[in-house]
């Protein structure tokens, strides 16, 4: 019985320490999984639909709804803690900021924006922006599209470059 509860333990503290580079936030179609596939180097087209919290690519990436339900999205601070960076997602396309305001000044992570599906004629690069700094996401912002390539070598430039 000792032995076996030492072995738990073990087993949680090797858990802890496993860490990812960072951890993709945003509402739902947003373009989280299509951007992380992108940036895998993957088909973006292949993005099946994200269930949960899902830990088994280069970041961390989750479902919309854990974003846009304040009881949920309690879930995702404990999941931050494993991933070095956030990025937050907002959809070039979309004037809805599903985060409350300054949401993201309560993590301690360094923290960036992505606009994403910039290849839309409706496309607003600005108002995302804005969206992305009233929710608290203090760092550089990326303008990207899946399916032109814009910005994403870039991208995947500047999570290479950090020092994780
Ligand atoms: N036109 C365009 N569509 C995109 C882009 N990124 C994602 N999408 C589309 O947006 C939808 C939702 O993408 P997905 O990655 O599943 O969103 P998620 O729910 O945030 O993971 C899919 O139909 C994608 O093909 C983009 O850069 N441009
Ligand atoms: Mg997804």
């Amino acid at each position: 019985m000792k032995n076996r509860t030492f072995s738990s333990l073990q087993n949680m503290d090797s858990d802890t320490a496993h860490t990812w580079p960072f951890m993709i936030f945003g509402g739902k179609s947003s373009g989280k999984t299509a951007l992380l596939l992108a940036l895998e180097g993957k088909n973006p087209s292949t993005a099946a639909r994200s269930k949960g919290i899902d830990y088994s690519g280069w970041g961390i990436d989750i479902s919309g709804e854990y974003c846009e339900s304040g009881k949920l999205r309690r879930e995702l601070v404990t999941a931050a803690l494993k991933a070095k960076l956030l990025i937050v997602v907002q959809d070039a396309t979309s004037d809805r900021l599903v985060f409350p305001l300054h949401y993201f000044l309560m993590y301690p992570h360094p923290k960036i924006g992505v606009v994403t599906k910039m290849d839309l004629p409706d496309a607003d690069p600005q108002r995302a922006a804005g969206l992305l700094r009233a929710a608290g996401v203090d760092g550089e912002i990326f303008y990207v599209s899946v399916l032109s390539g814009e910005g994403i070598s870039g991208l995947r430039d500047f999570l290479l470059k950090q020092d994780f």
